[in-house]
């Protein structure tokens, strides 16, 4: 698929739903992944930092014969290469990860997303070719190690209406403030925990979808 198509279906997205095995009380990343399914989400990425990297290839390779199967975008954490190697539709880069530009050269077709933490990083990476943008950690969150405090919700308003390429937002947000992220102009959210440790993970995602759709079409 090219990265026009990709970036078209990207747009349309509304959960962003990122595993975290450690975090999925007992259940697995893949079980994760055919509960988000049945959900109705749109995409998925695959974050898994505690396993090899065999072990995250093997992962990555089941991800995407389920994704292709279920018509859904399998955006690869942090590695490139895997990405590349199982056919996946994306990589997500932190501000330590492999340079936008060099991940662009070697992957001209895939969605390159790029995690910001202040209006300059967002500039920066849309400057520079990124397809999306994170904005984040919102809200403190416990999931990521060091995130103790968040933007806050009104950095959404203040640095998505400055981008043009379509922005996720991410870090502590659950069902409890997802009113409150999107009056501030979310429309793409990204989330562990509030999925990952769902009790039903398919009706969460699909309250979250409804949500988010009801926010944007009013
Ligand atoms: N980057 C910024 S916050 C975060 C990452 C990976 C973790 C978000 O997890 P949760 O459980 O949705 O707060
Ligand atoms: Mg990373």
């Amino acid at each position: 698929m090219t990265r026009e198509k990709r970036r078209a279906r990207f747009d349309k997205i509304d959960v962003y739903p990122v595993t975290c095995e450690r975090l999925s009380a007992g259940r697995s990343n893949l079980e994760v992944l055919e509960a988000v399914i049945r959900g109705g989400a749109r995409i998925i990425q695959l974050r898994e930092k505690e396993c090899s990297k065999r072990d995250l290839f093997d992962l990555a390779l089941t991800f995407r014969e389920v994704t292709a199967r279920a018509g859904v975008l399998l955006i690869i954490n942090d590695h490139l290469d895997i990405a590349l190697a199982v056919g996946g539709d994306g990589v997500h880069l932190g501000q330590d990860d492999l340079p936008l530009m060099a991940a662009r050269r070697l992957a001209p077709d895939l969605v390159i997303g790029i995690s910001t933490h202040s209006l300059e990083e967002a500039l920066d990476a849309q400057r520079q070719g990124a397809d999306y943008v994170n904005i984040g950690p919102v809200f403190a969150t416990s999931t990521k190690a060091g995130v103790d405090r968040g933007l806050g919700p009104e950095a959404i308003a203040s640095i998505g209406s400055r981008l043009s390429v379509p922005f996720t937002v991410m870090g502590g947000i659950t069902a409890a403030n997802l009113d409150e992220v999107l009056a501030a102009g979310a429309r793409r959210i990204a989330m562990i925990t509030a999925i990952t440790q769902a009790a039903d993970i398919a009706e969460t995602v699909q309250l979250f979808r409804r949500k988010i759709r009801a926010s944007y079409s009013s």
